[in-house]
């Protein structure tokens, strides 16, 4: 298991490179470059930018987090065409500097959902907190300018300039069904994917959190059969997965440890964290332990261990702690203490496996 840590750019982000550094086990970055608009090919002298930056911290960039897709690729318009060959250019510069896995999403308009950015727990933390019912009676638009006006950062799927097309892009999804979401994901990888095995780049994509359909719009990537229908859409292991356990955790009928053991062998990256489901569907982040929430992280990191798991693995979101002022879910504190619990079960299982006998 190789550990990297989120990192968001030297003006986007408070937690510095060094800082990252210091965690222990952690050997890389997962980055991106944020202020790129999805669809448009990245520049050059910016992703060498970023490669400068994290050598001179001895971090490797192997993961970048996300290359976003264009909307017209989601709806399948005639425009994707143009938007696909532009992925593919980016695909190809990222090469060049080393990179091994893009993570990436397809869910219409928004990335992840949440109702309260800083939900307060009785100890005085806060983290990301979604109120199911009101997401349901919710208009849209009310709760986007709600994010933005609770948050100093640019947020990955939040960008203000995407958003502000948004009745367009409402009115372009009118019609729009799942079954039209899987074909355009499909014809989407049919052009990818050969060209990322090409350039030895596994794509790894992101299951949608939260894990079910909103504001009328489809989601795909919510279920392990979903994601086995995925996986085989286009079958190599080029076409890989990003097994996240909070965005999946967040619907208790799936069982990630069941998708471990699935998928691991396109598993290229793991994104582990926990969460606690309430009876009414709400849910909030919490820390690592299994016992915070009601994701068995135990299990997973077991799991992983005994499918010899050798990707990229990194702690996700984590809580506001000890007062840090940070971007919403990505704090220093927690993430860093989430990193600390996974080493602690991974050694912990490879010293009884090495004891058994087996091979380490
Ligand atoms: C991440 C997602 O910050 C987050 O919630 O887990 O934004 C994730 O990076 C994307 O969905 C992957 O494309
Ligand atoms: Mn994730």
């Amino acid at each position: 298991m190789k550990m990297v840590f989120r990192w968001f750019g030297d003006d986007n982000d408070t937690v510095t490179l060094q800082q990252i550094k210091q965690i222990p086990g952690v050997e890389g970055i997962a980055w991106a470059l944020h202020d790129e608009i999805a669809g448009d090919e990245w520049p050059m002298d910016k992703i060498l930018d970023v490669k400068k930056k994290a050598d001179q911290a001895g971090l490797h960039i192997h993961v970048v987090e996300s290359v976003n897709i264009h909307e017209d690729i989601k709806l399948g318009l005639p425009t994707r065409d143009k938007y696909i060959e532009n992925y593919k250019k980016t695909i190809a510069k990222l090469a060049q500097v080393g990179v091994k896995v893009i993570c990436y999403n397809f869910m219409p308009i928004f990335d992840w959902l949440r109702t309260d950015l800083y939900r307060e727990a009785s100890d005085g933390s806060t983290a990301l907190f979604y109120e199911k019912n009101r997401i349901n009676n919710l208009d849209p638009f009310e709760l986007v300018d709600q994010i933005n006006a609770n948050s100093d950062f640019t947020m990955p799927g939040w960008e203000p300039e995407r958003l502000q097309h948004l009745t367009s892009l409402f009115n372009a999804y009118r019609g729009v069904t799942s079954e039209d979401l899987w074909d355009h994901a499909k014809y989407f990888l049919d052009e990818i994917i050969p060209f990322a095995a090409e350039h030895d780049i596994k794509m790894a994509i992101h299951p949608d959190d939260p894990p079910w359909p909103i504001f009328g719009l489809p989601r795909i990537i919510t279920s392990q059969e979903h994601i086995r229908r995925f996986l085989d859409l286009h079958d190599s292991p080029y076409n890989g997965l990003t097994l996240c356990s909070g965005s999946l955790g967040a619907n208790p009928d799936n069982d990630v440890i069941a998708m471990v053991h699935e998928f691991a062998e396109r598993i290229p990256f793991a994104h582990i964290r926990n969460v606690r489901v309430f009876e009414n569907g709400d849910f909030i982040e919490t820390s690592h332990r299994t016992q915070d929430g009601t994701v068995n992280i135990t299990g997973i990191v077991q799991a992983y261990h005994e499918n010899d798991f050798t990707g990229y693995c990194r702690p996700d979101h984590g809580r506001h702690i000890w007062d840090e002022q940070c971007r919403p879910g990505y704090g220093l504190y927690d993430r860093a203490l989430g990193i600390m619990y996974l080493w602690g079960l991974w050694d912990a299982y490879q010293q009884a496996s090495s004891y058994q006998g087996k091979k380490v």
